[in-house]
């Protein structure tokens, strides 16, 4: 029975209350509807926040036109924006054990996880505000003597932007920065389910003198204020972290007014171990990948596909390596693995483990939830002798949960790796140049990881193929998508060239010459 301490100096007496950010100003929702969230690991209410319904996403809507139809924020220069963001990110770090502390109380992930992934974001910050300063367009003098052109680029307008539960301080941080570098205004609707930080964002974002209306929050449910965003005509562009299904029928309502979608969507991600591979690194490396952040992550490395001839020994390691994960009370700083999201999520994850067995797979390790004092954790699972064509290998459990398969040949395994509808990430392991070139070269996805695993930079762009997405975030790419092109022709010098040819040195009643240069 895992131990949950109920009596943990930082579990919060009474719930913290939030409300929402609308053009610089925090308000309650109109229909003073709350939401309310109970920490996953420990069922105590940690935090209230605003239900907000279709009326505020439009004034928020509203808000964000304004401020960026009138200013200031896209008509400052790059330098001020960026000053800004800078300013934020020292916040960020000055607030960073306050806003870890939400997203393990709200999302159940260990603390010692969230207090990394605050310093991250603090750093997506800072690059996004190393971006503002070198957003540029194109000058192009070869197209003759008498014409100059030049290709600018201008922030992309509103940005509605939409973010799950599992990384929620993370998320939106990979997103807001790189749309406020750009110039661009916005609207966040943070996961119903963990808001916290992203209103603590609020927060941090008015001290650091961001203008009223440049980033509007507002929570509720993804049905009303994230649907009501998705259709409004005033938004540009939707930037959206969620599931497939809800990011299929965001592309969809967006095409009615033709906004920009940048969509990053699901995973089912394989790590390719081959014979040859540094097994020792490996094996650690799946174990990290499947089971980082309970598995709710959509970069997890789900799926294992192993060579025959190691599979035997290598499953054996990693079923010895799964049995040790510490799993519990993620206010503990010895655990590695804490609660899952919500009690509907948990019940999905063991019927994927069951419905695996039932279809012949193997339950090597765990399958159903851990018996605990309080809360709602999942055993570390592996689950070997599955096939292709099972759910267990085709679709995303979001949980602790990884299926084993084996293969022979290179071939084999790059078929095995772009077996399913998504193509986010892999990793490959082995001591083989060619080997490691030719699968990352034929495997579908938009990261491939080489002897290594879920590392991120925020240099590198990150995004999916297939089913996994629309568009990149992170790297240069993420405030370029934030831009709208606009294309400048500029004729220089008499014209020279007429529609209606003139003969040389005719004289005009508008008073001009034709010349011939
Ligand atoms: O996601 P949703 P859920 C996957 C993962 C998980 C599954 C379901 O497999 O098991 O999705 O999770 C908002 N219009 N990922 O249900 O519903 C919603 O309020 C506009 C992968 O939490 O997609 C939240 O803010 N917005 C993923 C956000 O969309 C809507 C991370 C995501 O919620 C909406 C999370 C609507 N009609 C889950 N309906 C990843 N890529 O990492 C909901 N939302």
């Amino acid at each position: 029975m895992l131990a949950i301490d109920l009596k943990h100096p930082l579990l919060p007496r009474t719930p913290r209350q939030f409300g929402l950010l609308i053009d610089g100003k925090w308000r309650s929702a109109q229909e003073e509807k709350v939401v309310e969230r109970t920490s996953p690991a420990h069922d105590v209410r940690v935090s209230v926040y605003p239900s907000g319904e279709v009326a505020d996403a439009e004034a928020a809507i509203v808000s964000a036109r304004r401020a960026f139809d009138i200013g200031p924020w896209p008509k400052l220069k790059a330098a001020e924006r960026s000053r800004v963001l800078l300013r934020a990110a020292d916040l960020i770090e000055q607030r960073a054990e306050e806003l870890a502390l939400l997203d393990t109380l709200e999302n159940g992930k260990p603390l010692t996880q969230a207090r990394g992934e605050i310093a991250g974001a603090a750093d997506l910050w800072r690059y996004a505000a190393c971006l503002a300063r070198d957003l540029h367009g194109d000058a192009y003098t070869n197209l003759g003597p008498a014409m100059l052109g030049v290709v600018v680029r201008e922030p992309m307008g509103v940005i509605a932007i939409i973010t799950p539960w599992n990384f929620p301080f993370l998320i939106i941080s990979q997103k807001l920065p790189f749309a406020l570098a750009a110039g661009c205004t916005a609207v966040v609707k943070p996961s119903e389910l963990t808001s916290g930080s992203t209103l603590v964002l609020g927060e941090i974002l008015l001290e650091a003198g961001l203008p009223p209306g440049a980033a509007n929050i507002v929570t509720g449910s993804g049905r009303q204020v994230g649907a009501a965003m998705v259709r409004h005509p005033a938004v540009d562009m939707i930037s959206f972290t969620g599931s497939t299904a809800v990011g299929k029928m965001t592309v969809a309502t967006a095409a009615e007014t033709l906004k920009r979608v940048s969509m990053e969507l699901g995973g089912k991600n394989p790590q390719l171990v081959f014979a040859d591979a540094d097994l020792e690194a490996a094996v650690d490396a799946v174990v990290f990948g499947i089971y980082f952040n309970a598995g709710e992550c959509c970069n997890s490395g789900s799926r294992l596909l192993v060579q025959r001839e190691i599979a035997g020994t290598f499953l054996d390691e990693v079923v010895a390596r799964s049995r040790a994960v510490p799993v519990g009370d993620p206010l503990d700083e010895r655990t590695k693995v804490g609660a899952i999201i919500s009690a509907d999520h948990l019940g999905k994850i063991e019927g994927y483990v069951t419905d695996a067995a039932a279809a012949g797979a193997e339950v090597r390790l765990g399958g159903q939830r851990l018996a605990a004092e309080r809360g709602r954790f999942m055993a570390p699972t592996v689950v070997a002798g599955v096939s292709p064509e099972m759910a267990i290998a085709r679709e995303e459990v979001f949980g602790p949960v990884l299926a084993v398969l084996t293969f022979d040949t290179v071939e084999e395994a790059v078929t095995l790796a772009n077996g399913t509808g998504y193509g986010l990430s892999a990793g490959v392991w082995s001591r083989d140049y060619d080997t490691c070139q030719t699968a990352a070269a034929r495997i579908r996805a938009g990261t491939v990881w080489l002897n290594t695993f879920m590392e991120g930079f925020a240099e590198l762009p990150f995004g999916g193929f297939g089913e996994s997405g629309i568009g990149r975030e992170l790297g240069r790419h993420a405030a370029l998508d934030y831009t709208e092109i606009k294309t400048l022709q500029m004729h220089r010098g008499p014209r020279s060239d007429w529609w209606l040819p003139r003969a040389q040195g005719a004289q005009s009643p508008l008073g001009s010459q034709a010349t011939l240069s």
